[in-house]
């Protein structure tokens, strides 16, 4: 890769500017549908594959060379820093993340620790180094998860389907609610300063389950952690700033006052349905990932959909409204990538 011109296509559409096409990446690009991915996990746990900067930057970069992305996106998982604080997590397959020691109680949020990056995850670091110094074309973005979305796992102990455990403790006990969501915060700005720093282009930070709040649950007790990370983030770095999560639609306007410079829909809000809204943000998204499971016209047809709603404004990002999965065939990202470039060139 090296020697080759730098692609900056996605962090100028990040910028709102224009672009000579669209810039496209998929989240869960790095992942169980590339046999490649298969064959290399095969041979250790996620997290020993995870702790290994070399084998990091390889599954890094392979869905850079094999699709024809424009972003690569750090190899590792939301719950990698959780680790180092004191989170018994292990990456089960089939299921995701499962906790053995969930946080309840005040005692047990001001037990954990605090974050160092270089001395807790160097592997995180030394990755970044490797694929920014020398490895990769196009920028390298580095990422984190929210607090809500970090403490839905701590408190469930693994995935969940309503977060009655997780809400609950934000309803009964809104002091350790604080200090939890304090202490995601601070491990968020560290983590991410940490990323960029190391050469990080741009950052993500997923807020899959947050959708699970109405607006107003979202502004007390979310919203100013959010609007602390973002700032203080702002504060150091130029780097642009994504912000993603699932069914979150009612959240929009909620997320549109916080100093990102992306934001991420899935695919039950259309990009005209948020442009309507007022949301003048760069945009990314949304393709509906089970339609990669559907015939080729189909799926090129939504895709020429989205691109025409994309391109009415600058500032837009392809993807999927969520990550792909292991059911996935390479050659139909393969071809969506070579589409949404040629659709979209002007
Ligand atoms: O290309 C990439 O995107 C790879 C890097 C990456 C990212 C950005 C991984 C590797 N995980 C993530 C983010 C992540 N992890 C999120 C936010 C995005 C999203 O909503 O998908 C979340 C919620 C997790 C938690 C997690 N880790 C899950 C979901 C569980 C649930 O609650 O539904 C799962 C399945 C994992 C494991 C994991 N992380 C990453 C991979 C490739 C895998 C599969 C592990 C395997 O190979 O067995």
């Amino acid at each position: 890769m090296t020697g080759q011109t730098f692609n900056d296509t996605f962090l100028k559409a990040c910028r709102g500017e224009f672009t000579p096409y669209i810039p496209v990446w998929y989240m869960r690009q790095a992942g169980r549908y590339q046999p490649e991915y298969r064959e290399i996990r095969s041979r250790y746990s996620f997290f020993e594959m995870s702790e290994t900067p070399e084998v990091c930057a390889e599954v890094t970069r392979l869905p850079v060379e094999q699709l024809g992305v424009d972003a690569a996106i750090l190899f590792a998982d939301i719950m990698t820093p959780l680790k180092p604080i004191g989170v018994d997590v292990e990456i089960q397959s089939g299921i995701g993340p499962v906790i053995s020691n969930p946080v309840s109680t005040l005692t047990d949020v001001e037990g954990l620790g605090s974050l160092n990056p270089e001395s807790d995850v160097p592997f995180v670091m030394e990755t970044v180094r490797l694929l920014t110094r020398e490895q990769l074309n196009v920028p390298l973005i580095g990422f984190a998860g929210a607090p809500f979305t970090l403490a839905s796992y701590m408190v469930e102990g693994g995935p969940s389907k309503n977060y009655h455990r997780t809400k609950g403790l934000m309803y009964r006990d809104p002091e350790t609610w604080q200090a939890l969501m304090d202490k995601l915060g601070e491990l968020t700005i560290t983590y991410l300063s940490a990323q960029i720093q190391a050469g990080a282009q741009a950052v993500q930070v997923f807020d899959s389950w947050v959708g699970a709040l109405n607006a107003a649950d979202y502004r007390t007790y979310v919203a100013p952690v959010m609007h602390r990370i973002f700032s203080q983030l702002k504060e150091t770095t130029d780097v642009p700033l994504i912000y993603f999560g699932i069914g979150a639609g009612h959240l929009l306007q909620e997320w549109d006052q916080l100093p990102v410079d992306v934001i991420g829909l899935d695919w039950r809000t259309s990009i005209r349905q948020a442009r309507a809204l007022g949301i003048q943000k760069a945009l990314q998204g949304n393709l509906d990932p089970s339609l990669l499971l559907a015939p080729w016209e189909r799926i090129r047809e939504r895709a020429a959909d989205i691109l025409e709603q994309g391109m009415e404004t600058p500032g837009y990002i392809f993807n999927l409204g969520h990550g792909t999965f292991p059911e996935v065939q390479v050659e139909t990202l393969q071809r969506l990538t070579k589409f949404v470039h040629q659709y979209s060139q002007n």
